[in-house]
C-alpha cells in the first residue's frame, strides 16, 4: 500500500482520541510532515518478533521459530520456544530495570553532592520525609542533624545499586509475608548492577536455558527496579525537590501561549526541569523575552518529567508520549529540551521542519540533528542560560504560522503516598484505616493502578480512558502515573466532580474526602508510590498479610516500553495481578506463557494478564479483585456495571 493511500484511508480520529493531537496530525499531513502516528500506521510489525519467537542472541541465526506450532522447531543451538521467549522477556526486563536504576543512581549522586556541598543549586527541602525514609530502613533519626541522617541514608541507599551480596535496603519496607515468599523463591534482589549484569550474562548463547530459571532472575531484576532504583529515585526526588500534595494544573496543547516564549521540557530527570523552572523565572530572561516582544516565558512539561513537575509545582502539561511530535507542529514551541528515555528520534526531523530548537542535555541521550548542550547539576546555568537564549531568539524570528489547539483541561494532581495518608486520617491520625474500612465494608470494591505509555498500535488514550471509566463505575479507586495519567487528565477525570462517573460507594467516599475517583501520583518511577501505598494497606490490617492478598490489580493498557515490562514484572513479582493491553510478547499455549499467566500466582506472587479491549481488561481486573475479596471473606455479590450512554453524557 503506498503512502498516499494510507493517508487517505486512515482518519486522524482513528489514530487518536486526543483532539489536539488529531488537529496537529492533520496539519502535519497537509504540510507534508510525517508524524509517529502515521509512521506506525505504515509499519507492519514482524509477526514472529511480536510474539518474541525470534532469537538473535548469536549470529548463527537469527532463528525464527514457529508461532503457530511452537514446539515444531528449535533454534540452531537447540533453544526451545520457551527459552527463546524467556530470554527475550528477560532482556526487556533487564533494559527497563537498567533505565530506572541508572536514573535512580543519578538522583542518588545529586543527593550525595548536595550533602558534601558540591551542588549548591538544590537542597534538602523535605526534612520530615528524609527522617521518615531513613527511619523506614532502620537509620536512627532521634536528635540527629539533617546532614548526619542524610549521610547515613545516602550510604545505605548506595547498596541499592552496588551491593554484590545481601538484600537491598528498601526490601525492609515490603510486608513481612511478601518478603518471606521472595526469600523462599530466592528472588530478593541484591544490588541492581549485579542483577542486571547477571540477567544479561544468563541470556548469552549457551548459558541459562531453562525458562523457569531465567524468569526467576527476571523477577529478581525487576524487583531491583521497583524496590530499588525507582523507589530511590522517587523518595530522594521528594526529599530534594518536595513531596507532592494536591495542586491544580492544566493539561493539553492549549497550555502553549502564542504571545510567550514557549519552552517544553520532556524526559524524566527532575533536576533539569527544576533548573529550567528557575531560569524562566529569572528577571533577566523575562526582560530579554519582553525586549523581543513576548509577554513572558511559558514553561510546560511533557511525558514523565512533565508529570513530576505538574505534581510538585502545578506546571502545565502539554501531552503524553504520542503527542510529543504533534506539539511541535503548532509552530509555537521555541525550544524542546529533553534528557533521557522516551525521546523519539523522530522529534529531530519534525523540529527541523518547524524551526524548533530540539536540545539534548544528557550524556546518555544524543540525537543526530539535535543541538547538544550538556546539563551539569553542579553548574546548571551553563546549560539553561544557553537554552533560554536560543528559545528567546527563536521567538523573535518565528518563521512559521502558529496554530495552537485551544484545548486545556484542569485537574488535581500530586497525590503522594504521604498526602493520601494525611487526607484519609488528618495530621494526628493519618493512616490507611479509612481506606481499608471502606474496602472491607464494600463502598470501595478495590484499588487499581492504571499506568504506562501510549502506543500508536492502538488509538491514543482510548484504552486508558475507557478502562478507567469502567473501573470507577464499579467502585474501584484508580491510582495513576505516567502517560496514562495525562490521558485521563485530558478526559477530565482528575477532578472531584468526576465522582459523578463513579459507582455510588466510591462516589460517596470521594465526596466525603473531597477527592477525585482517579488519583494522579506522578511519573513512571513514582509507581513505587503504589508499592508503598499497597504495603501500608497490608500493614494497616484487615486485608490479608501480603501484597498478593489485597483486592488490587494493575494495568498498562497502551504500553510500549521496556521500562513498562520491568514495572509490570515488579508488580507481578510483588504479588499484584497486572494486565497489559496492546498484546504481549509471548506465544499462547506454551510453558513460558503458563508460567507468566498462571504459575506465578501458585507460587504466592501475582500474575500477568493480557487483553486488547478496555472493557475486557476491566473485567479481568474486577474479577481478580472480587476473587481476592472472596478469599478475604469480605465479598458481597455484586454485578459488574457497564458504562452506558447516559454516563458518557453525564461526564
Ligand atoms: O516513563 S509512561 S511512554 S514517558 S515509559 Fe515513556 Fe511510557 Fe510515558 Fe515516562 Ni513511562
Amino acid at each position: 500500500m503506498n503512502e498516499k493511500k494510507i493517508r487517505k484511508e486512515i482518519k486522524a480520529s482513528d489514530l487518536t482520541t486526543c483532539e489536539a493531537t488529531m488537529q496537529m496530525l492533520e496539519k502535519a499531513r497537509k504540510e507534508g510532515i510525517k508524524l509517529n502516528l502515521d509512521r506506525a500506521a505504515e509499519m507492519k510489525a514482524c509477526p514472529i518478533g511480536v510474539k518474541a519467537a525470534c532469537c538473535k542472541n548469536c549470529f548463527m541465526g537469527p532463528c525464527r521459530l514457529d508461532t503457530k506450532n511452537p514446539y515444531s522447531k528449535v533454534g540452531i543451538c537447540g533453544a526451545t520456544i520457551d527459552t527463546v521467549m524467556a530470554r527475550n522477556f528477560a532482556r526487556m526486563v533487564a533494559t527497563g530495570s537498567a533505565a530506572h536504576n541508572d536514573h535512580g543512581m543519578h538522583i542518588l549522586k545529586i543527593f550525595k553532592q548536595i550533602i558534601n556541598g558540591e551542588i549548591k543549586d538544590y537542597a534538602i527541602s523535605d526534612n520530615l520525609k528524609l527522617e521518615q525514609v531513613a527511619a523506614s530502613i532502620g537509620i536512627d533519626v532521634q536528635g540527629r542533624s539533617t546532614k548526619e541522617i542524610a549521610t547515613d541514608l545516602c550510604e545505605e541507599l548506595e547498596k541499592t545499586y552496588t551491593q554484590v551480596e545481601g538484600e537491598i535496603p528498601f526490601v525492609k519496607r515490603a510486608p513481612e509475608k511478601t518478603v518471606e515468599t521472595w526469600r523462599k523463591l530466592g528472588i530478593v534482589p541484591r544490588g541492581a548492577m549485579r542483577e542486571v549484569m547477571e540477567m544479561l550474562s544468563r541470556t548469552h548463547i549457551g548459558s541459562d536455558q531453562h525458562y523457569e530459571s531465567l524468569t526467576k532472575q527476571s523477577s529478581r531484576t525487576a524487583l531491583a527496579d521497583g524496590w530499588g532504583g525507582s523507589m530511590v529515585a522517587t523518595e530522594l526526588s521528594d526529599i530534594m525537590f518536595g513531596t507532592p500534595s494536591p495542586v491544580l494544573a492544566d493539561v493539553n496543547m492549549g497550555v502553549l501561549k502564542e504571545d510567550h516564549v514557549n519552552i517544553i521540557v520532556h524526559g524524566h530527570e527532575p533536576s533539569m526541569f527544576e533548573s529550567v523552572l528557575a531560569a524562566v523565572n529569572d528577571p533577566f530572561f523575562i526582560d530579554a523575552a519582553k525586549d523581543k516582544g513576548a509577554e513572558g516565558i511559558n514553561l510546560v512539561g511533557m511525558c514523565c518529567s512533565g508529570a513530576e513537575m505538574m505534581s510538585r509545582h502545578g506546571i502545565a502539561h502539554a501531552g503524553n508520549f504520542s503527542s510529543t511530535e504533534a506539539v511541535i507542529v503548532t509552530g509555537a514551541v521555541d525550544a524542546m529540551v529533553v534528557d533521557i528515555q522516551c525521546i523519539k528520534q523522530g522529534l529531530a526531523e519534525v523540529a527541523r521542519c518547524y524551526d524548533t530548537h530540539l536540545i539534548t542535555t544528557n550524556p546518555r541521550c544524543h540525537i543526530e540533528g539535535a543541538t547538544h548542550i550538556e546539563f551539569d547539576e553542579q553548574d546548571p546555568k551553563k546549560c539553561t542560560d544557553k537554552v533560554l537564549a536560543k528559545a528567546i531568539a527563536r521567538y523573535s524570528t518565528r518563521s512559521k504560522p502558529v496554530e495552537i489547539p485551544q484545548l486545556t483541561t484542569t485537574g488535581v494532581h500530586g497525590f503522594s503516598h504521604e498526602y493520601v495518608k494525611y487526607m484519609l486520617g488528618g495530621t494526628f491520625r493519618g493512616g490507611y484505616t479509612p481506606l481499608n474500612d471502606n474496602i472491607i465494608n464494600g463502598r470501595i470494591r478495590g484499588v487499581a493502578g492504571v499506568v504506562g505509555c501510549t502506543n500508536p498500535k492502538v488509538k491514543q488514550d482510548y484504552v486508558h480512558i475507557e478502562l478507567v471509566k469502567d473501573l470507577i463505575k464499579n467502585d474501584i479507586l484508580v491510582l495513576q502515573t505516567g502517560c496514562s495519567q495525562i490521558a485521563l487528565a485530558k478526559a477530565g477525570l482528575m477532578v472531584p466532580e468526576a465522582a459523578c462517573m463513579a459507582g455510588s460507594g466510591l462516589a460517596e467516599v470521594c465526596e466525603t474526602v473531597g477527592i477525585p475517583p482517579v488519583l494522579g501520583l506522578g511519573s513512571c518511577v513514582d509507581n513505587t508510590r503504589i508499592l508503598i501505598a499497597a504495603s501500608a494497606m497490608v500493614k494497616e490490617g484487615g486485608l490479608g498479610n501480603s501484597l498478593a492478598d489485597l483486592p488490587v490489580a494493575g494495568a498498562a493498557p497502551e504500553w510500549m516500553s521496556e521500562k513498562a515490562v520491568a514495572i509490570g514484572h515488579y508488580f507481578v513479582a510483588s504479588g499484584i495481578f497486572t494486565v497489559f493491553g496492546v498484546g504481549f510478547p509471548v506465544v499462547d499455549k506454551t510453558k513460558f506463557y503458563d508460567l507468566l499467566f498462571n504459575g506465578f500466582e501458585k507460587q504466592g506472587l501475582g500474575k500477568w494478564g493480557v487483553a486488547a479491549d478496555p472493557h475486557e481488561i476491566a473485567k479481568l481486573m474486577i474479577d481478580h479483585i472480587d476473587k481476592k475479596r472472596k478469599q478475604l471473606g469480605i465479598d458481597k455479590s455484586r454485578e459488574r456495571i457497564l458504562v452506558d450512554m447516559a454516563d458518557r453524557r453525564g461526564l
